[in-house]
């Protein structure tokens, strides 16, 4: 039985070793991204048992990914390496300010052979929570919108917990596609993580009171509107709750933030913490994350989230 299993494209990620335009960038560091994975990585680092269902090249960036994947301790018996697909690619651009562009190279992406067919039901069924993002779907958009559509209607048949983070990526579609296509989806999510931004696309206001109220039009029960720097609001059986940003000394990049945001809400959710403690724990991995370079290097063990929250010591030497 998982707790938490979700289905992405991923990428290796070439993280520029100097600021500025990537132009001038000549050397970059080799990562690894995608926001599906950086909630997977994120979630079995707090110790949640985690799956993710995915496809990789066949060849040294795939498997590559795939042995991080699985030294994270994350069930790779849903991931396969395939021929004939090259591992897609992520160049970042990061500007002196921590603000990032990303360039893709994900035409083609293995991914594109992951069907509907290939989803298995019992998966599906043996898990807590299926976290699914806009990204994918954005990614080969006819197949993977129906093989999403598909993945939601086994969760809710087997009343698995559909958790949802828009992420809209403007680089894959526009902004009413994004907009029609993931709409479709609200309807079926119970728990919604989105920023205000995302937001206004979706719904049509970046208020947090309306967003909340709209999204209870579609039955959604867990929300959680991710402000950055300024914190985040929850919403939950009527309680209204607003959590101050953690301060973070020194922004390094942004990238992968949300996807830690995700991780730490759905692991307060699966422990059934109160909403107030969920939200700050959550913000406090979204502050972590942005202090290291990186989609998800800078993602949290629980003990380390908890010497930030002061409650366990942190021992030095
Ligand atoms: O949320 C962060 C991810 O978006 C990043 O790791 C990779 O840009 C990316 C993507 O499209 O998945």
């Amino acid at each position: 039985m998982n707790d938490v299993i979700t289905i992405g494209d991923a990428m290796i990620t070439f993280n520029p070793s100097t600021t500025g335009p990537m132009r001038f960038v000549s050397t970059f560091e080799r990562k690894i991204g995608g926001a599906e994975l950086n909630v997977a990585i994120g979630c079995s680092r707090l110790g949640l048992k985690t799956g993710w269902i995915s496809r990789l090249g066949n060849d040294e960036f795939g498997r590559h990914i795939f042995n991080t994947v699985r030294g994270e301790g994350i069930d790779v018996s849903q991931l396969e390496l395939v021929d004939g697909y090259p591992t897609s690619l992520n160049f970042k651009e990061i500007m002196g300010d921590g603000s990032v562009r990303t360039f893709y190279y994900r035409t083609n992406s293995p991914t594109e052979t992951l069907t509907v067919d290939s989803l298995d039901e019992d998966y599906i069924k043996h898990s807590k929570v299926l976290h699914i993002t806009g990204v994918f779907p954005a990614v080969d958009k006819e197949k993977n919108i129906d093989l999403i559509k598909h993945a939601i209607s086994l969760a809710k048949k087997h009343g698995v917990l559909v958790s949802f983070d828009p992420n809209i990526r403007l680089k894959l579609w526009s902004k009413e596609e994004a907009r029609r296509v993931l709409r479709e989806f609200l309807p079926f999510v119970d728990i919604f993580l989105t920023g205000e931004e995302e937001a206004e696309l979706l719904l049509g206001t970046s208020d947090p009171s309306e967003i909340i109220e709209k999204s209870k039009t579609f039955g959604i029960s867990h929300i959680a509107i991710k402000q950055g720097e300024k914190g985040s609001i929850g919403y939950r059986d009527g309680e209204y709750i607003e959590a101050p940003a953690v301060k973070t000394n020194k922004v390094v990049d942004t990238v992968g933030a949300g996807d830690g945001f995700d991780s730490g809400f759905i692991y307060g959710l699966l422990n059934q913490w109160p909403l107030e403690k969920t939200l700050k724990f959550a913000n406090v991995i979204g502050s972590m994350v942005v202090s290291v370079s990186g989609d998800n290097e800078g993602l949290p063990y629980l003990e380390d989230v908890l010497v930030q929250l002061g409650e366990r010591e942190f021992v030095e030497r």
